[in-house]
């Protein structure tokens, strides 16, 4: 007889699927926000899920961003959304400040996440840097508006590139806190999705650097809007060392620039990079880059002249995500009410 399997009982079974993710308007699009968020939240999208995706320009004031710039990356992040698949009328589309309870969510848990939880974020770490006193305290407290991101809308799944896994603890964290202080079940614990060839996207100046759409080198990043020109440019100048492509993986080992033009190719083609070396290796850069350029700029360019074109409507942007965003409230807003019930709240 076979024996019984032991199933762990799953968390959020009392919890409709629904999947929740963010970028931040602090720039252009990357190859990195591409591959490593972007894509996976159209598959979400494909997948029959119900998805809302947002452009979180609360967490961008984290550091300064210039008024105008702001308007405009935000703009431009949800074109790159639409021009890479996104659809309003299956995706909630919207920016992050239209939905108030985003913030109202994240007071509540800045009064759960302890101050060493925060200090401990390896992101605040890397971007206060030495400078820590100086630094905002909404960057301190980026995590815990992060969490209040996702909760607000109970999402169970959240498709986020590999930076964001230790942000995504906290979250399972600040969850579980509340529940337990509370002695609800009302948070799920949401699962990270960390999928595909490209979760860590280097920059391609520096390989032991995550590409960074703040990064001050525009050779360090691929754009979404980047010009044909500019990509064959840029990866043609991408460092490299002067070794050929092994045919394993493990000859990639203390390869950093090596290792993410592979990744870079295998995701961008859909397949692994233990494949691209089957089919690469040992070619010199000289070859390989060609055809990593001749890759890059066939899935970026429909994807940039579409943005372009949406852009010229900044109106219709507009008028969509605030669509979005009375779509978002109505998911949030009772999430909300009944958060502020189980604090002890007065709601009359
Ligand atoms: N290099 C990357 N490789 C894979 N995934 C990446 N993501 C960002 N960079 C890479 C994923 O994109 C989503 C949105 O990230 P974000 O804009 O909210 O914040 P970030 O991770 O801090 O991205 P940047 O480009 O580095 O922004 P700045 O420079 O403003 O800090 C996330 O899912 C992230 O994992």
């Amino acid at each position: 007889m076979a024996d019984a399997v032991q199933t762990q009982p799953n968390p959020n079974a009392a919890f409709t699927p629904r999947v929740f993710s963010g970028i931040q308007p602090s720039g252009g699009l990357t190859l990195g926000n591409y591959l490593g968020a972007i894509r996976r939240f159209v598959e979400k999208q494909e997948q029959g899920i119900e998805t809302l995706y947002c452009m979180v320009d609360l967490h961008a004031i984290t550091v300064w961003q210039d008024p105008q710039a702001l308007r405009h990356n935000t703009r431009e992040v949800a074109a790159g959304f639409m021009a890479a698949g996104l659809d309003p009328q299956k995706s909630i589309l919207f920016n992050q400040s239209q939905v108030p309870e985003h913030a109202q969510l994240g007071w509540v848990f800045n009064c759960v996440a302890r101050m060493g939880w925060m200090s401990r974020m390896t992101q605040w770490k890397d971007k206060a840097g030495k400078n820590a006193e100086n630094a905002s305290l909404g960057l301190f407290a980026y995590p815990s508006l992060m969490a209040a991101d996702i909760l607000i809308y109970h999402a169970t799944q959240v498709p986020v590139g590999e930076d964001q896994k230790q942000h995504l603890e906290l979250t399972r964290d600040i969850a579980a806190k509340f529940n337990h202080d509370y002695g609800v079940d009302f948070f799920p614990i949401t699962e990270p999705v960390i999928e595909g060839a490209a979760t860590r996207v280097m920059s391609l100046r520096d390989g032991s650097k995550k590409m960074s759409k703040s990064d001050p080198s525009d050779l360090s990043r691929i754009n979404m809007t980047d010009s044909a020109d500019d990509i064959a440019k840029k990866i043609r100048k991408a460092k490299t060392d002067p070794e050929a492509l092994p045919s394993e993986l493990k000859g990639l080992d203390g390869r950093p620039e090596a290792r993410n033009l592979v990744n870079i190719y295998a995701a961008l083609a859909n397949t692994t990079a233990e494949a691209v070396l089957r089919e690469t290796g040992g070619k010199q850069f000289s070859e390989f880059k060609p055809m990593l350029i001749d890759l890059a700029v066939a899935e970026l360019g429909p994807i940039s002249n579409e943005m372009s074109r949406l852009m010229n409507d900044p109106a219709e942007i507009d008028r969509l995500l605030g669509a979005g965003a009375r779509t978002a409230r109505d998911i949030a807003a009772p999430i909300l009410d009944r958060t502020y019930e189980i604090v002890g709240m007065i709601r009359s």
